[in-house]
């Protein structure tokens, strides 16, 4: 067992993350390295968290440990506590571009590209997870909470129940948990089953992804589960019950709605659409440039129905955003070629001077831009092949305080079990699609305003606040009085 910090050290609640909540801002005058919030919901559903109770979050920086800006030392910031872990170029190639984006990515996200296995990357992956499992156990006070994030992370419970078994550990995995038969490919699906099953509770995002997994305890360990539970042995013999729920995220709902119904953005919002030559529909597409968001699908139903005549290539604009990612893993620069292939052939036919069809921005926007381009945008597609819940879908409803804009929206997110008013897609299939697209063009206002407001409504009342707070409550029933909802 590791040791436990003296009585009165360590933190109450530590959150282990692949990724610090802060990303790098440059260099202060005195030579310290500043530091800026990093974008994404976790930080911010967390932080309230965190500054009432003693929290540390242990994560990576995001530079390798060679580099001249990585940090090795822990230091406070924003009320927390943060804990640097350091890894090497050679980590960063196969524990987390490798493994993690090579191999479990594609895995979990259906096979939609093959997933590549191999032994060298698995190895990078246990010795990266025992250092954030170290780091964990080093900063905890007796008897913390600790609350492990997504899929870079999975041996992190068990080794961590290992050295600190007086911890009360929970893990949430922000993608889907696949169904066995293609769980089953993954070489190592035994340790990564057993590494889970370190935790008291396990979250996910859909209830089929927790009965995936209970599936998969069943199939590959022979685990029988029970009432959302499976029971296995602890190291002193006794039974431990481990339970697997679905918890699905969500976004901070109130700041996107004030954010929103701000002048400057309702103004950049109006400018948006002069810019784009004040079409009659603006389409709207926003996500990081990732095989599983379906941007091709979307791109061809889009260019055969300006090729069909349904959609009229002189009034109507499909804003693409699609921001920077893994640009270091092949799978996303072979990605990158088809999607701007494609969108240079549907602009060559159909964009006339000064007015393209398609405006592919492949950048990354503040927060206000975006809230401006949501307002702006009549249509909002979410075509992903796969999605582990899908925060874009709840920003675009969050932003709508006019009740106006049709959301069409995939099937195989998470966000489609809640925001049922939604037009729902299969965007495998290119008719159905394009027959949703048409379907939300046309909408009158008074449908879209039905929609909007009972999708509002959801989104309204389940924010990631409420999430953290339900997750918490489950796995630490005491904290539920502490942890605002
Ligand atoms: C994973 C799961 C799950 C994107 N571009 C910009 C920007 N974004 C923001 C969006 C949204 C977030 O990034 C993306 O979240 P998504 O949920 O859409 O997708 P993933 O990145 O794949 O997230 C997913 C999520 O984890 C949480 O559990 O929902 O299923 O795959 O918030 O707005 N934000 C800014 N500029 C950009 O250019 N400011």
């Amino acid at each position: 067992h590791a040791p436990v910090p003296a009585d009165g050290e360590g933190y109450d609640v530590v959150v282990v993350a692949n990724r610090l909540p802060v990303d790098r801002d440059g260099t202060g005058a005195d030579g310290s390295p500043r530091w800026k919030r990093s974008p994404g919901g976790l930080v911010t559903a967390l932080e309230p968290v965190m500054q009432s109770q003693e929290g540390a979050w242990v994560g990576w920086s995001g530079a390798p440990s060679s580099a001249e800006d990585d940090v090795t030392d822990a230091f406070d910031w924003g009320g927390m506590h943060l804990v640097p872990v350091g890894l090497s170029a050679d980590e960063v190639a196969g524990f987390y571009e490798g493994f993690s984006n090579g191999t479990l990515w594609p895995l979990y996200h259906d096979v939609i590209v093959a997933p590549e296995y191999h032994r060298t990357w698995w190895e990078h992956y246990v010795a990266v997870n025992e250092r954030f499992a170290a780091a964990a156990a080093a900063v905890a006070s007796d008897g913390a909470v600790v609350w492990v994030q997504d899929y870079q992370l999975q041996l992190v419970p068990a080794m961590l129940r290992a050295a600190r078994p007086d911890l009360r550990i929970g893990f949430f995995n922000h993608i889907p948990f696949p169904p066995y038969e293609i769980f089953a490919q993954m070489p190592w699906r035994r340790q990564v089953l057993e590494g889970l099953l370190g935790a008291d509770l396990l979250g996910f995002q859909r209830p089929s992804d927790a009965q995936n997994f209970l599936r998969a305890c069943r199939r590959s360990l022979g685990l029988v589960p029970r009432q959302q539970a499976v029971e296995v042995g602890g190291a002193d013999g006794t039974r431990r019950r481990v339970r697997a729920a679905a918890f699905p995220i969500s976004i901070d709902t109130a700041a996107m709605d004030a954010l929103a119904r701000t002048e400057a953005v309702r103004q950049r919002a109006r400018e948006i659409r002069t810019d784009l030559g004040d079409p009659d529909t603006v389409i709207l597409g926003v996500d990081r440039l990732d095989y599983t968001k379906g941007i091709g699908h979307r791109l061809k139903a889009f260019a055969e129905l300006l090729d069909d005549g349904l959609l009229a290539a002189d009034d109507t604009v499909l804003v693409q955003v699609a921001t920077p990612s893994r640009e270091r893993v092949e799978q996303y620069r072979l990605l990158r070629e088809d999607i701007e292939l494609q969108v240079g052939r549907v602009n060559g036919a159909h964009g006339r001077l000064g007015h393209s069809v398609v405006q592919y921005l492949h950048h990354s926007y503040g927060r206000e831009e975006m809230a401006a381009m949501f307002q702006a945008a009549d249509v909002m597609l979410v075509t992903s092949l796969r999605d582990g819940m899908n925060l874009v879908a709840k920003e675009y409803v969050a932003s709508r305080h006019d009740e106006q804009g049709a959301l069409v929206l995939s099937e195989f997110t998470g966000a489609a079990d809640e925001l049922g008013q939604a037009v729902h897609v299969n965007p495998h299939d290119i008719d159905g699609l394009k027959a949703a697209v048409v379907q939300a063009v046309v909408m009158s206002p008074r449908e879209q305003r039905r929609r909007m407001r009972s999708m509002r409504r959801r989104v309204g009342e389940h924010d990631v606040q409420r999430w953290a707070h339900d997750f918490l409550a489950a796995l630490r029933p005491d904290l539920a009085d502490e942890v605002p909802a």
